[in-house]
């Protein structure tokens, strides 16, 4: 049994990797739940800017209309909290990150991207993590707008890695050449995150 009454219930399915689909000590569930340290906030600032910068060759800030501009994509992918719940097959429509990544450019000296959100909440992690083909921005989760406290309206997404890498209510993405723990991974989360090593506390 764990935090949710529940036992394990996972079927041995495999990635095409040869992983399991679901990673080790995980449990499925199909309700969502709620996981923030700061409460949800009223609303996105009427000043919000989505601001992209540090090691790029082209900073950008992107106003909210400038955002929704940009081109959507629809993925689904697997969501794995590090308190050891596993939601798979969330529909999410987004922006790709290699929208953004494209238009800012990252210089060759910025190895790591510290996610901000206008929270007060950040987190790190290594720019190869974030350059990949399932990270989004997103703005719906199975055909709805986010909700609020899933980080509604705007929330990055990192399906790869436990959850505390994927920062609600997102306005920021810093990319920096050296590292930083972000707010969980000062407090006792792992600086990794790989749900398939176990990487949850240090
Ligand atoms: N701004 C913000 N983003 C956050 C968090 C947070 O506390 N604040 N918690 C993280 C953690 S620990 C998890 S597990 C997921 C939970 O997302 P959910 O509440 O949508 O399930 O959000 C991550 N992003
Ligand atoms: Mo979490």
């Amino acid at each position: 049994m764990n935090l949710f009454g529940k036992k394990s219930n996972a079927p041995m399915e495999k990635r095409p990797d040869g992983l399991d689909r679901l990673p080790p000590g995980q449990y499925l569930t199909k309700k969502w739940p709620v996981l923030s340290y700061e409460r949800t906030p009223s609303g996105i600032p009427n000043d919000w800017k989505l601001k992209i910068n540090g090691l790029v060759e082209q900073p950008l800030e992107l106003s909210w209309d400038e955002f929704l501009a940009l081109p959507r994509t629809t993925m689904t992918s697997d969501f794995h909290c590090v308190t050891t719940w596993s939601r798979y097959d969330n529909t999410w429509e987004g922006v790709h990150i290699r929208e953004i990544l494209q238009r800012v450019k990252p210089l060759p000296e910025a190895h790591f991207v510290m996610a901000h959100s206008w929270t007060g909440y950040t987190t790190n992690l290594p720019l190869q993590n974030l350059d990949d083909e399932d990270v989004m921005i997103v703005l719906k989760h199975d055909g709805q707008p986010l909700e609020p406290d899933h980080g509604g309206p705007v929330r990055l997404l990192v399906p790869k890695l436990y959850a505390y890498k994927s920062a609600k209510w997102l306005d920021g993405l810093e990319f920096m050449e050296r590292d930083r723990p972000g707010f969980w991974e000062q407090r006792g989360y792992h600086n990794r995150a790989n749900p398939w090593k176990e990487e949850r506390y240090w």
